[in-house]
C-alpha cells in the first residue's frame, strides 16, 4: 500500500473512531432522573488558577476538590460555599453585568443528595455547556467535553456515595482559532452551563439508544434498531405501538444490538397534522417510552416531497436567543414563544441556525407541526486542514443526529454555513456528509452556500452541491450588495437538478425607526427588501423553500452602531423586545397567499 493511502486510511479510522465513540443516552425526557438545575456556586477564574499551578502545570489539588481547610492553619484560597451563584441552566453573560463580555473559565459547584440503589447505574447528563467542560464528582474527574451546543454524559455510578455528593464543572468559553465554531461568528458567545443538568438512573443493562423511523421511500414500513448497554446483552425486546395494537419481538445479539423492520398502517406526521404515536420499547431489564411521528422526506429532481407530495418550505431562520431581552433560550416557554411567532408568520418550517438548538425546541416544533433544518456550527472559516477540527465537527454532528434522529420535524441536516469554495473545505465537508448519511439514511443533507453572481444573473455552481440533497443559498441582495430593486431583475440558473432553499436574505431595521424605503435601518427599508426578494423568489423555478434571516433581533459583538444596533444584529422581523416590524407582515402576507 502506498504511504498516501495509509495516511488517508488512518485519517478515516480516526474520524470513524470519533463518530462512534460518544456513548450518549437519548430520550432523556422519558427517563428516571433527578434534576440538578437551580443555583450553583461559582468561582470566576480568568487565570485558571484552579486548574494550573504557577509553573502552568495542571494541579492535582485544583478547585475540583472543593476543599475545606482541615484546621485554622491550613491555607486554602477558595471556598465554593461562600462564593456567588449562577442559575443553571443559563448563560452567565446575562446573569451578571460583570460577566457580560467575559470569555474564560468559571468553576461551577453543586451539592446534592443521592440514594444508592441496587442494580442501578447513574449518569450525569448535560444538555450543553459552552464551550469546554471538565466534569468532576466528589473530586474525581469523570470526563471532558468540547462543543457548546450538543449533549454529553458521563457515568458516575462508582463515584457517587450515599447522602451528600458534589459535582464541579470547569466551564471555559474562550474562543479558539481551532474551535468549531472558530474565533469569528455573528452571534454572542454566551458562556456557561446553558442547558439542563440531570442525574439519570438506569438499570444495570439498559436501553441506551434506538432508531425508529419510516424506511426511506416507504409510507408504511418502519425500520430501526435498538442498542442495549450493559452485561446482559442477549435479551428479547418488545416494541409496541399500542394505538394501532402493534407488537413485535426481536432478539439482541452479543453486542446488545438488534435491527428490525415491520409494516404498519399509520397516520403520517405533517405540518397540518402533527400526529405522534406512543412507542414502548421493553427489554427484559429496562423499558422506555417515546412519542414518535412518522413521515417521509425525499427529493425528485427539483421537487421536495413530504409524505410523497410536493411541498414548499415557508420558513424563517432563528437563533437560540431568548425572546424579550436575549440570552440563551433554554426553557419550554422560550421555545413556545419563538415557535409560535414562526406559526403566526405562516411558517411550516424553521431553520435552527447556526448550531444544534436545545431539545425542547425540537419537541415543540414536533407538537406545532414545524419542519426543521438542524445544523452544526461549521461556520465561515474554520481550519479545514486540521484533523482535530474535523474530528470535533464530526463529533458535534454525531451528537446532534444521535439526539434528534427520532424526531419527526427534523427533515434536513446541514453541515456548514457560508464556507469558502475550495478543495480542503470540500474534503472536510465530504467526510461530514458521509458520516451524516451513515448515521441516518432517512433525512436530507444540505449546507448554506454562497452565491457568486454576475450582474442580474446568478448561477449555482459550488461543486459542494454535488454532495448535497438540497442546496441552501444565502444571499443579501439589497443589503450587502446592490439595491432591493435589483432582486426582481435577477435571474437564477442551476447546474444541479436539485431543490433550492434560500436559507438567508434580509436587512437590518430598528423597530419604530421610520423613513424612506432607501433609508438604511428603517422598517421601510427592510420591508422593501422583503417585497423585492419575494418578487424574485416567485420566479426561481427550482426554489422549494426559504428561511429569511431572521425571526428576532439577536446579540452580536460585530454590530456596534450606536443608537441603532447597540450590539444587536437587527435583521429580526421581531425586535429583541418582541415588537413586530413591518417586514413581518410583508412576509406573513406572502405566506398566507401561498396556502390559499
Ligand atoms: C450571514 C450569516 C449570518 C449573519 C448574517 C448577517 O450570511 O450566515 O450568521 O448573521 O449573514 O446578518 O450578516
Amino acid at each position: 500500500m502506498n504511504p498516501f493511502r495509509i495516511i488517508v486510511m488512518f485519517f478515516i479510522f480516526v474520524i470513524n473512531l470519533y463518530a462512534q465513540d460518544i456513548n450518549l443516552l437519548t430520550n432523556i425526557e422519558n427517563r428516571q432522573k433527578q434534576s440538578l438545575n437551580g443555583q450553583w456556586k461559582i468561582i470566576i477564574d480568568p487565570y485558571e488558577t484552579g486548574y494550573y499551578n504557577y509553573r502552568y502545570q495542571p494541579r492535582t489539588d485544583g478547585y475540583f476538590e472543593n476543599r475545606k481547610p482541615k484546621d485554622k492553619s491550613e491555607l486554602v484560597e477558595y471556598d465554593f460555599d461562600n462564593s456567588e451563584e449562577l442559575t443553571v441552566p443559563g448563560d452567565w453573560n446575562t446573569q451578571k453585568e460583570k460577566l457580560f463580555l467575559y470569555e474564560g473559565t468559571i468553576w461551577y459547584k453543586k451539592s446534592f443528595q443521592y440514594k444508592k440503589k441496587n442494580n442501578t447505574r447513574s449518569f450525569l447528563y448535560f444538555g450543553a455547556v459552552n464551550y469546554e467542560a471538565i466534569v468532576y464528582v466528589n473530586g474525581k474527574k469523570l470526563g471532558e467535553h468540547v462543543g457548546g451546543f450538543t449533549p454529553f454524559n458521563f457515568e458516575a455510578t462508582n463515584e457517587l456515595v450515599e447522602g451528600e455528593n458534589f459535582v464541579v464543572v470547569k466551564v471555559d468559553n474562550k474562543r479558539k482559532r481551532e474551535g468549531v465554531p472558530t474565533l469569528n461568528t455573528d452571534w454572542w458567545n454566551y458562556g456557561g452551563i446553558t442547558r439542563d443538568v440531570d442525574l439519570i438512573d438506569v438499570p444495570d443493562t439498559f436501553i441506551k439508544d434506538y432508531f425508529l423511523q419510516l424506511k426511506k421511500n416507504s409510507l408504511n414500513e418502519i425500520f430501526g434498531w435498538v442498542q442495549l448497554e450493559g452485561k446482559e446483552t442477549l435479551q428479547e425486546i418488545k416494541i409496541e405501538i399500542p394505538e394501532v395494537r402493534k407488537t413485535i419481538k426481536i432478539k439482541t445479539d452479543e453486542n446488545g444490538f438488534a435491527e428490525f423492520h415491520f409494516s404498519v398502517d399509520l397516520k403520517l406526521w405533517s405540518p397540518e397534522n402533527p400526529k405522534t404515536y406512543t412507542i414502548k420499547i421493553i427489554s427484559q431489564t429496562d423499558s422506555i417510552e417515546d412519542k414518535i411521528g412518522f413521515r417521509s422526506i425525499d427529493t425528485r429532481g427539483n421537487e421536495l416531497l413530504l409524505n410523497g407530495k410536493s411541498i414548499f418550505l415557508r420558513g424563517i431562520s432563528l437563533h437560540e436567543e431568548a425572546p424579550f431581552g436575549g440570552g440563551r433560550a433554554n426553557s419550554e416557554k422560550d421555545a413556545d414563544t419563538l415557535l409560535n411567532w414562526a406559526k403566526q408568520l405562516g411558517c411550516n418550517f424553521v431553520r435552527l441556525a447556526h448550531y444544534p438548538h436545545n431539545e425542547k425546541m425540537i419537541r415543540k416544533a414536533e407538537q406545532l407541526g414545524l419542519l426543521v433544518w438542524a445544523e452544526i456550527p461549521v461556520y465561515w472559516t474554520i481550519l479545514w486542514e486540521n484533523k482535530d477540527v474535523l474530528a470535533n465537527a464530526e463529533k458535534q454532528l454525531t451528537e446532534m443526529i444521535t439526539r434528534d434522529k427520532n424526531r419527526a420535524p427534523v427533515i434536513i441536516w446541514s453541515v456548514a454555513n457560508e464556507t469558502p469554495v475550495g478543495q480542503t473545505r470540500y474534503n472536510f465537508l465530504y467526510h461530514l456528509i458521509k458520516t451524516a448519511k451513515e448515521l441516518d439514511q432517512t433525512r436530507l443533507i444540505t449546507a448554506a452556500t454562497e452565491i457568486h453572481s454576475e450582474k442580474n444573473k446568478i448561477t449555482l455552481s459550488d461543486s459542494l452541491s454535488n454532495l448535497l440533497d438540497v442546496i441552501g443559498v444565502n444571499e443579501y441582495i439589497g443589503w450587502y450588495g446592490g439595491t432591493a430593486e435589483d432582486a426582481p431583475k435577477t435571474s437564477w440558473e442551476s447546474k444541479f437538478n436539485k431543490p433550492l432553499i434560500i436559507s438567508e436574505f434580509g436587512a437590518d431595521a430598528k423597530f419604530n425607526l421610520h423613513g424612506d424605503a432607501h433609508d438604511r435601518f428603517t422598517e421601510e427599508y427592510q420591508a422593501n427588501v422583503y417585497a423585492n426578494q419575494i418578487e424574485m423568489l416567485k420566479k426561481i423555478p427550482f426554489l422549494r423553500g426559504m428561511s429569511p434571516w431572521i425571526l428576532t433581533d439577536f446579540r452580536s459583538p460585530r454590530r456596534p452602531l450606536p443608537g441603532i444596533q447597540d450590539m444587536y444584529n437587527r435583521k429580526g422581523l421581531i425586535s429583541d423586545k418582541g415588537e413586530k416590524k413591518q417586514a413581518f407582515y410583508t412576509l406573513q402576507n406572502f405566506y398566507r397567499k401561498m396556502v390559499k
